[in-house]
């Protein structure tokens, strides 16, 4: 995979976006382009009422009451994640096949909860995947699922609190996972596709992803798992985008890139919505799940 010359777009508009890349999805899959951001895609009132309803609901803690001397979890996921729950921390067994099970499971549990989480509100579900129907070209966009039709959790919340940080890393189910018992396997490129849905603004700064113009190689993921990335990437002048966003901001990066988020300072908790995304040229599906 090369890079080309252009590095840039991060477009506020649809119409922008297409003039620049007649099919920006491969322009990502490519890696010419850093990411895509649709701006104001999602209210940010609608933001605000989203982060109220999870905790009514009780999924988050009430800021109000936050008691400073309780060490709350740096992250609170609200929704399935396929690699915790197939490999990571919230893996039931050493076994794949019950694994597997256990995360169709709760993906289905994931499908009855974001069936009334938003009563009243604008689904933000909804509006993660109209906007990448709207940026695919050719190709259909739909809640990944096993041949047995079993679906994936859609997407996710993750809401990350005071120290959250992610290093450089990748993601990459076959990859990085190696999650071969999963469809998603198939795809060539994933891509990482997110709303903003509460910055942690702190002394007027907030961390935003940082996406480094490096994909993955055997000699990149020597950097990662010895800590020398940073040096590896200096050293090589690899180029950074920022993708600062607010809430309500869509963003989509090729996950296959090194990418970076600084640690949340404060007490408002950075959330966003967040789904990955497979993507190969021959392929007429785009699968999306967490
Ligand atoms: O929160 C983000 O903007 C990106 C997070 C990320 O890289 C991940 O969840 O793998
Ligand atoms: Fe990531």
């Amino acid at each position: 995979m090369a890079f080309s010359e252009s590095w840039s777009v991060l477009e506020p508009d649809l119409e922008t976006v297409f003039s620049h890349e007649s099919d920006p999805l491969q322009a990502l899959a490519d890696a010419r382009i850093a990411g895509i951001a649709l701006r104001g895609a999602y209210s940010p009132e609608q933001c605000s009422g989203l982060m109220r309803r999870f905790v009514e609901r009780g999924l988050l803690h009430d800021p109000e009451r936050l008691n400073p001397a309780e060490k709350v979890q740096s992250r609170i996921d609200i929704g399935s994640s396929l690699v915790n729950r197939a490999r990571g921390g919230l893996a039931v067994s050493d076994d794949p096949a019950e694994n597997r099970e256990a995360f169709l499971e709760h993906s289905a549990e994931t499908h009855q909860l974001f069936s009334h989480l938003f009563d009243g509100l604008d689904n933000p579900v909804d509006t993660l995947y109209d906007c990448l129907s709207s940026l695919a070209v050719d190709k259909e966009v739909k809640v990944a699922r096993e041949p047995d039709g079993r679906l994936y959790g859609p997407a996710i919340f993750r809401v990350h609190y005071e120290g959250h940080a992610y290093a450089p890393h990748i993601n990459h189910v076959a990859i990085d996972d190696k999650l071969f018992q999963f469809d998603v396997s198939r795809f060539t490129h994933q891509f990482a596709g997110l709303i903003c849905i509460q910055n942690s603004v702190y002394e007027g700064d907030s961390p935003h992803a940082v996406i480094d113009r490096c994909v993955w190689s055997p000699e990149v993921q020597e950097h990662l798992s010895n800590g020398t990335y940073h040096e590896y990437a200096a050293q090589n002048k690899i180029e950074q985008q920022q993708i600062e966003v607010q809430p309500g901001d869509f963003y989509l990066f090729n996950s296959g890139c090194i990418h970076q988020v600084a640690a949340v300072e404060g007490d408002i908790p950075r959330t966003v919505l967040a789904t990955f995304i497979g993507y190969s040229e021959d392929d007429d599906e785009i699968f999306v799940w967490a």
